[in-house]
């Protein structure tokens, strides 16, 4: 081998050196990038992961809040109800209480459409009476006093104040008789007999009124 063949050699080992090396870094940035790319697949994967579990978590929480609001709905009507009911289970201060009623006798006097304007303001009514114990409670308050009948729409036919025709009466022997144009009924404290106890008087004439207010 002469000189010229070993240069050759030896420049020819350097070049397969430089090859080799050259493969090994190829290899190597090769490597560093597929694990830079399953790297960043892998952090895209958490990412969606993440923000799926966030969106859940939200529509968990709103489901929730949701939920409770309408609970708070649902008391606040409940409280509300009872609130109303409880305050029209007992009766007022000064008003007397029987079966299913209250009722206030009022202890100043006005005209009977005054009173029955009165009864309204307090949530009531000038009093209907539709049994014999509701006539003998009233006549047991001892007031000559107005209660809700009238036949001031058309002479002769009496009505209670919610609109209904008077079916069973307990006026006294005589009347109603409209002595002086009399459409407004009053119970009469000077009767005896408790169930003979009505009189028509004029409906601009002060007296006394009774009203009730149904608990049940
Ligand atoms: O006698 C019955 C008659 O008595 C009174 O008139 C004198 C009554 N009037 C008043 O109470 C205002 C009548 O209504 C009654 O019919
Ligand atoms: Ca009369």
């Amino acid at each position: 081998m002469d000189i010229d063949d070993h240069i050759y050699a030896n420049e020819s080992h350097k070049m397969d050196e430089v090859g080799d090396q050259h493969s090994v870094w190829k290899r190597r940035f090769l490597a560093a990038t597929v694990c830079l790319g399953l790297l960043c697949v892998l952090l895209l994967a958490g990412i969606i992961g993440l923000l799926l579990y966030q969106r859940n978590l939200l529509n968990n929480l709103t489901a929730e809040r949701d939920q409770l609001q309408t609970s708070y709905n649902t008391l606040t009507k409940e409280r509300d109800q009872l609130q109303t009911s409880n305050k029209y289970a007992t009766c007022p201060q000064d008003w007397k209480k029987s079966c299913c009623s209250c009722y206030y006798i009022s202890p100043d006097k006005k005209t009977w459409e005054d009173s029955r304007k009165d009864c309204q303001a307090r949530e009531a009514n000038l009093v209907i009476i539709d049994s014999r114990e509701e006539q003998a409670l009233i006549k047991a308050f001892n007031r000559r006093a107005w209660f809700g009948l009238t036949d001031r729409e058309v002479e002769g036919t009496w009505r209670w104040v919610d609109g209904t025709p008077l079916n069973t009466s307990y006026w006294t022997i005589g009347e109603p008789n409209n002595l002086q144009g009399e459409d407004c009924a009053l119970v009469d404290n000077t009767q005896q007999d408790p169930l003979l106890a009505w009189n028509d008087v004029p409906c601009n004439h002060t007296n006394s009124w009774i009203c009730e207010r149904q608990v049940c």
